[in-house]
């Protein structure tokens, strides 16, 4: 366990151009108020905050069929996964605070540039693997996926601001866990292509426990290589994360939340994370927006070694008897 023992690097995206709500961008100040470095400064690896990212405002983005604000977010997403690919290189673990899940595209490219061989697990009430054509909404943050998987290839156009990233997933290196709200060309998508999931009944069926068994067996068992996990708060349900864009009922419990990530960081193998979907003017109160912050760290800590029954240090003594 533990074994990568690597510093974490924590990036900042203040960012909500992905969707057409305002204040997710005010996601990163809400999960630092909550006590994020302070919480992981109590495990055992230096945390460096590296701050929010400088985001460009952009004149003129006219929206692409339906998609509002192309270009924004695609320049967004080309400074995020430099930052993110540094932060790798440096040989920190990255963990992404957003900002809207647009940024996954950025972050998870990124982290491919330095391990190209990774795998991505996806916790979400949504799939966010829409393209253009079969958005509802038009909605960057609802096409993320859609922009990784080399098996989409033909079935993306060449949206404005992202001529400078290419496909770089396959889709059997991808694996959904919380699925409850699938839009039907979502759905064709996840079937044609055989996609890994495990909806919110499949966790009904199975218990969280067998999901995170076959989630890692079908990422890992061919080979041990890095992972990626993308976490959008609004896989919970939201009597536990209120304060999100898109919540849907009937998500995960807290308990399920948390063992997901403490499964996840047994592997050892946790590369890179992301944090998304925390938009603090959606609470109906300051305990609403300060329970699902407060949920955001949880989810972090866990994933990077945070545990319930307790830890000590390799060269830590015994209490002295009396
Ligand atoms: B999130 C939606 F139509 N599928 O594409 C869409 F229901 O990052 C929602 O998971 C997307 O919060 C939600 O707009 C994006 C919609
Ligand atoms: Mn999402
Ligand atoms: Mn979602
Ligand atoms: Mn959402």
């Amino acid at each position: 366990q533990n074994s990568r023992a690597h510093s974490v690097a924590i990036l900042g995206a203040p960012f909500s151009k992905g969707q057409k709500r305002r204040g997710v961008e005010h996601g990163p100040k809400a999960i630092r108020d909550a006590g994020l470095v302070e919480r992981l400064s109590n495990l055992d690896y230096p945390v460096h905050d590296f701050g929010d990212l400088n985001f460009q405002h952009l004149e003129n983005d006219e929206p692409y069929m339906h998609v509002p604000f192309p270009r924004t977010v695609g320049r967004a997403n080309k400074l995020l996964a430099g930052a993110v690919s540094h932060a790798i290189e440096a040989g920190h673990t990255s963990v992404l605070l957003g900002g809207d899940h647009s940024l996954a595209i950025g972050s998870v490219q990124g982290h491919a540039q330095q391990c190209p061989d990774l795998c991505l697990i996806w916790v979400d009430a949504h799939a966010d693997i829409n393209t253009p054509m079969t958005s509802p909404s038009g909605n960057l943050h609802g096409q993320s996926v859609a922009f990784m998987l080399k098996e989409l290839r033909d079935k993306m156009p060449d949206i404005p601001g992202f001529s400078w990233m290419k496909p770089f997933l396959a889709s059997r290196d991808l694996v959904y866990i919380g699925l409850r709200d699938v839009d039907p060309g979502e759905h064709i998508i996840l079937k044609n292509l055989g996609i890994q999931y495990f909806s919110m009944r499949d966790i009904d069926r199975m218990g969280i426990q067998r999901v995170m068994e076959v989630t890692l067996d079908h990422l890992l068992a061919r080979k041990q290589r890095p992972i990626h996990l993308s976490f959008d708060i609004d896989a919970f349900d939201p009597s536990l994360a209120p304060a999100t864009g898109t919540p849907v009922n009937g998500g995960l419990t807290y308990r399920e939340g948390i063992y997901i990530t403490e499964e996840i960081h047994k592997t050892g193998l946790l590369s890179a994370m992301d944090l998304v979907e925390v938009n603090p003017t959606l609470g109906a109160t300051s305990e609403a927006v300060e329970s699902t912050a407060s949920l955001a760290v949880d989810v972090i800590a866990a994933s990077l070694g945070q545990t319930r029954e307790g830890s000590h240090g390799v060269y830590q003594e015994e209490p002295a008897s009396k």
